[in-house]
């Protein structure tokens, strides 16, 4: 079953709706390819600086490139693509509040094999998540085209209700070929690895990930962006960041600080901040009987 493509206009409901159905789908062109075309221009250095992978997973001809809130301008506004947010926030149902979970450019390089397919929520210890609740929603977005021949991301979808620890061949999955500009969005259930790049050239994709903020983060935001940097930056975007409570009560700082405090002394504020407002109106406690 391919994988089904949204015009950049869907709304979040759709998204979401899909991800439930298949844990995957593409928005065809949500933004102008023209933008990340400026971000590999801002990271150019990073990208040309950034060492190849050390083992197969990581791909030995693939480079990967992190820490873009501190790097890219544009990186900061992609992670908070309103639509990729309101998406974000309808896949984690339940949720309190969440967070980034990790900014990285994929470049996989020509004769790349295929990248073993996995689940990314394996990253937390292999812990059994319930079948249906997603902890992890992720985007990739082509920073090129995205074809089968150059290393398009493999999907396999329907898989996120799959038994876990399943392994699979190629011809298990599907590519999920894009145009520059269009963004693949797939759950951390969804089994999925890069694809081989039998091409001439590199491919680029941009991944953006983001889960429940009561799990750790694979990018470590506090050390990965400088605080002279992260000072700087908009309020919702250091919520994002993980300088927030993950539900009531994690990460808070010293006497029940909001660790927001800690950046910019007085912005903080006794409870979750941005992200957890409407989540807390909605879980006020109820009486049994409504
Ligand atoms: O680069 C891709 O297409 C997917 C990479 C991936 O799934 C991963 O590194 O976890
Ligand atoms: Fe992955």
């Amino acid at each position: 079953m391919p994988v089904e493509h949204l015009a950049a206009a869907a709304g979040s409901e759709r998204i979401a709706a899909l991800l439930e159905r298949d844990g995957c789908c593409v928005v065809d062109r949500l933004v102008d390819p023209a933008l990340l075309r400026g971000l590999q221009a801002e990271l150019e250095p990073h990208l040309a600086a950034t060492p190849l992978g050390q083992d197969t997973f990581s791909g030995r001809r693939t480079r990967r490139t992190g820490g873009l809130i501190a790097r890219s301008p544009i990186a900061r506004e992609l992670v908070q693509q309103p639509l990729v947010l309101e998406a974000v926030r309808a896949t984690l149902k339940g949720a309190t509040n969440f967070q980034l979970h990790l900014t990285q450019v994929i470049a996989i390089g020509p004769d790349e094999p295929a990248q073993p397919i996995h689940r990314d929520q394996w990253a937390f210890d292999f812990f059994p998540f319930p079948k249906g609740y997603e902890v992890q929603c992720n985007t990739l977005w082509a920073m090129g085209d995205f074809r089968e021949e150059n290393g398009a991301t493999r999907v396999i979808p329907g898989s996120h209700r799959f038994e876990d620890r399943l392994s699979f061949k190629e011809s298990d999955t599907e590519p999920a070929e894009m145009a520059a500009g269009s963004v693949l969005f797939y759950t951390g259930a969804l089994y999925h690895g890069g694809g081989a790049n039998r091409s001439r050239e590199v491919r680029y994709g941009l991944n953006l990930t983001y889960t429940r903020a009561w799990l750790r983060q694979e990018e470590n935001q506090y050390l990965a962006v400088p605080h002279a940097t992260a000072r700087e930056l908009p309020l919702p975007l250091l919520r994002l960041m993980g300088y927030a409570r993950g539900a009531y009560a994690l990460g808070y700082v010293d006497d029940l600080r909001d660790p927001i405090d800690v950046l910019r002394p007085g912005a903080g504020e006794a409870g979750l901040g941005d992200f957890g407002r409407g989540e807390r109106r909605a879980r006020r406690p109820r009486s049994p009987s409504s």
